[in-house]
């Protein structure tokens, strides 16, 4: 069973919707032996389910010293219950509560089982001592209550119960504050005729020879519970022989994450390190599951937008990237480093921000060095003389649905990619307005200019349409309207317009030297409309040293 703790809780099948309290009722009266075992907070509860139990036992001396306070009522009573909202709600199976001696009067303990019932708990056991209690094994002979209040106390608590199977266990001390078998007897009969659901017989000797011998006397009047934190050695089948519905382990998980955390925590203050930790400890992978990540992972995928997710992107990065010398001796520039990180590694960062999944990446120079994980590698073997078209049609397979296109060697500040993703239109291209302010001219310098529908301008709004006309690397500077940044979006029908126009191109003999302003411009030519996203800044490339420094600034 590999449930989450923020599953909901179901019945089980064939049955109708059943509630917690039901389980932990049928599981008192059934004449199986059932065991309860303790959990402190929403973790443990979740691993006790996991493990195959039945029932939780909140303790009160786990919750307290995992509080880091004594077993004492240092808690107050509603600082348990918030503990114990968390404990329901991680899990699906039936919690009972230790109530201590119902903090208060039989006042406090209507309230406590109000709140019980409404938080979805199954039920809660009472102690037949004073407030503020001290832990059972802790001195001697404690004082116990008064037998009409206490009777009072389990009345008042059965009468509050809204859920009809809530289960109230009365728990009797006279063994452990030395009163003796007779005693024990004499409470547990009028707490069980007050409308107690079970007796909770406990004792602190190291053998259950006092357990058992109630046992005897007590015959079959109500359900016993037993605790055998102190008679540990005594084997499981004498309960089940004497009868016992139900065994607490009451405080192993609190004892259990001592040991462990008292072990780990030493060692790496001693050493210093993590070395010889990891394999010894859960992973965090464990930890994110224990939570209910891939539930929430899950939830987020049906309710949060998610503007990229069935889009793929193509990333043409098949170039060197001469202009970087020596640095792209061994490596084609998109994996230059930037600040620690190779850039297209960043740029599939973003992509996968924006809920990219399927990225492919055309590679050509030095393709071996592109070894990043989570891609899909197209290589376009003959780089070295060809263009950009040809590296896109390599990756034709993926010009099917919603797409993106990308030149390996840019960064954009993410928005530029939401914006675009949700932008409208079959083919859109994204271009800098701010065109002038990027323009450096030299040798091998190339930008790849466009003339629009209209001008960005002061008064532009992102609603307003502008269309391509022509894009090109020669345009004369009254004809730019900005500079195509190597980013643009495919709808289905995008792809599919691309896709047969990449085939004509194939077809005319044209496709091994085009680039992508060649297909856009073949695009427009036909008819179709491509268009424009203006941004201003907020991305740039790198071609050169020059470019680089940018870049690292720019992070
Ligand atoms: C608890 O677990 O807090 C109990 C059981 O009350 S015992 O500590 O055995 O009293
Ligand atoms: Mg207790």
């Amino acid at each position: 069973m590999t449930l989450s703790l923020r599953e909901p809780a179901r019945p089980e099948s064939g049955q109708g919707p059943r509630s917690k309290a039901a389980a932990l009722k049928s599981a008192l009266l059934s004449p199986e032996l059932a065991f309860l075992m303790e959990a402190h907070n929403g973790l443990s509860a979740r691993i006790v389910e996991e493990s195959g139990f039945k029932g939780i036992w909140a303790s009160g001396l786990s919750m307290s010293a995992a509080l880091g306070v004594r077993d004492n009522n240092e808690a107050s009573w509603t600082q348990v219950l918030e503990v114990l909202e968390f404990m329901a709600d991680a899990t699906t199976i039936p919690i009972l509560v230790d109530g201590d001696t119902g903090y208060g009067n039989f006042n406090n303990v209507r309230r406590l089982v109000k709140k019980l019932c409404q938080r979805g708990i199954a039920g809660v056991c009472i102690e037949d001592k004073l407030f503020p209690k001290t832990n059972s094994f802790i001195g001697d002979g404690q004082p116990l209550a008064d037998i009409d209040e206490f009777c009072g106390k389990i009345k008042a608590g059965k009468d509050s119960q809204s859920d009809p199977d809530f289960c109230l266990v009365a728990r009797v001390e006279a063994l452990i504050s030395g009163w003796g078998l007779d005693e024990a007897l004499r409470r547990a009969d009028a707490y069980h005729r007050a409308g107690a659901d079970g007796i909770l017989i406990h004792s602190k000797r190291s053998t259950a020879d006092e357990i058992f011998a109630f046992c005897k006397e007590w015959g079959n009047r109500c359900p016993v519970v037993i605790v055998p934190t102190m008679y540990h050695a005594t084997p499981t089948e004498r309960y089940r022989a004497a009868g016992i519905s139900c065994v607490i382990w009451a405080n192993h998980n609190v004892r259990a994450a001592i040991t462990a955390m008292r072990e780990v925590s030493r060692k790496i203050a001693a050493s210093e390190t993590l070395v010889g930790v990891e394999g010894g400890i859960a992973s965090v992978k464990d930890v994110f599951e224990l939570s209910g990540n891939p539930e929430l992972a899950e939830a987020e995928r049906r309710y949060l937008p998610q503007p990229g997710s069935d889009t793929a992107a193509v990333v043409l990065a098949a170039s060197r990237g001469a202009a970087l010398g020596e640095l792209t001796a061994d490596r084609p520039k998109c994996m230059i480093d930037v600040r620690g990180q190779p850039l297209l590694r960043r740029q599939i960062s973003t992509l996968k921000d924006s809920g990219i999944r399927q990225v492919s990446v055309v590679v050509g120079y030095r393709k071996e060095a592109v070894d990043l994980p989570s891609i899909e590698l197209v290589p376009n073997d003959a780089y070295a003389s060809t263009g950009e078209c040809a590296s896109l049609a390599l990756a034709e397979k993926r010009l099917v649905g919603p797409c993106l296109i990308t030149y390996g060697d840019i960064l954009f500040r993410r928005y530029i990619l939401d914006r675009l993703l949700e932008a409208d239109g079959d083919i859109v291209v994204v271009a800098d307005a701010l065109w002038r302010e990027r323009r450096r001219i030299g040798p091998g310098m190339v930008h790849d200019h466009i003339t629009c529908s209209r001008p960005f301008s002061a008064g532009y709004l992102d609603e307003d349409t502008v269309d391509l006309v022509r894009a090109a690397s020669d345009l004369p500077d009254a004809a730019i309207h900005g500079e195509w940044v190597g980013l643009a979006k495919l709808s289905a029908e995008g792809a599919a317009l691309a896709r047969h126009e990449l085939a004509a191109m194939r077809a005319d003999g044209t496709l091994g030297a085009a680039n992508m302003p060649d297909l856009f411009n073949r695009l427009v030519a036909g008819g179709h409309r491509v268009r424009v996203q203006y941004i201003t800044g907020h991305w740039l490339d790198v071609d050169d040293a020059f470019d680089l420094a940018k870049a690292r600034n720019f992070l």
